[in-house]
């Protein structure tokens, strides 16, 4: 696909919710997952990208997905209809479930996202524009980088911010030497501001490798 050309989403579902070690993890279909700390707006950003309306539940109680959720997700490319995995994860570093619950989501997060046989291809990482990035970013973006996953920054929430409050966001993570070489996008999901680039470049990238 072509960075100016049109996205024509043909069908967007859901499939399953995973905990343990299943077949779809790697079926040859592509992945790009969306992670990030509880409330972050992951569930939201993902139906504007799927541009499905309610497909993804938002704005529950924080904590709520325990499962990966895998949505497929059909459009037409240069070379007909192609399709990838749309998959929702939990949040981390919700403080309101039990600490042992709180494990136990990080290290299904961690297993999915190091399984050794998998067809993830991409990883959509997002932050609140309120807090930057947080300890367990960090370490997700290391372990993703030791494994040499791809990565895109999300920086959501960008309409809370004033231009000042923007502008300081955007230097301090200029300045941040551990995501230097990773894209990075200042979006708003609920304004769908910016949206539209996020939305081309990922479905730039599922096209190069489905
Ligand atoms: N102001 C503003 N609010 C947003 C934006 N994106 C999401 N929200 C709100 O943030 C809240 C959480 O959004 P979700 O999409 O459910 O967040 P999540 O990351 O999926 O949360 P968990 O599933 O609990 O991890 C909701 O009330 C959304 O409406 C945004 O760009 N701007
Ligand atoms: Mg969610």
């Amino acid at each position: 696909m072509s960075s100016n050309e049109q996205i024509h989403i043909t069908e967007v579902k859901f499939i399953k919710g995973v905990v343990s070690e299943e077949a779809i993890l790697y079926d040859g279909i592509p992945q790009v997952a969306f992670i990030g700390r509880s409330n972050v707006g992951k569930s939201t950003l993902m139906n504007v990208l799927m541009e499905r309306k309610g497909m993804v539940k938002t704005g529950r109680t924080p904590g709520k997905t325990k499962e990966i959720n895998f949505f497929l997700v059909q459009w037409k490319g240069e070379s007909g209809i192609q399709e990838a995995y749309f998959v929702d994860l939990p949040g981390y570093g919700y403080a309101r479930v039990s600490k042992g619950m709180r494990e136990a989501l990080q290290q299904r997060i961690s297993w999915y996202l190091t399984h050794p046989v998998s067809d993830l291809t991409l990883v959509v990482l997002i932050i609140d524009a309120r807090r930057g990035l947080g300890e367990e970013d960090r370490a997700i973006i290391e372990t993703l980088r030791e494994r040499g996953k791809e990565v895109f920054l999300v920086v959501n929430k960008i309409d809370k911010l004033n231009q000042k409050e923007l502008y300081q966001m955007k230097k301090t993570l200029k300045e941040d030497t551990l995501i230097a070489d990773i894209p990075r996008y200042f979006i708003s999901a609920v304004k769908k501001k910016h949206t539209h680039l996020l939305q081309r470049d990922i479905f730039t990238k599922m096209s190069n490798v489905s």
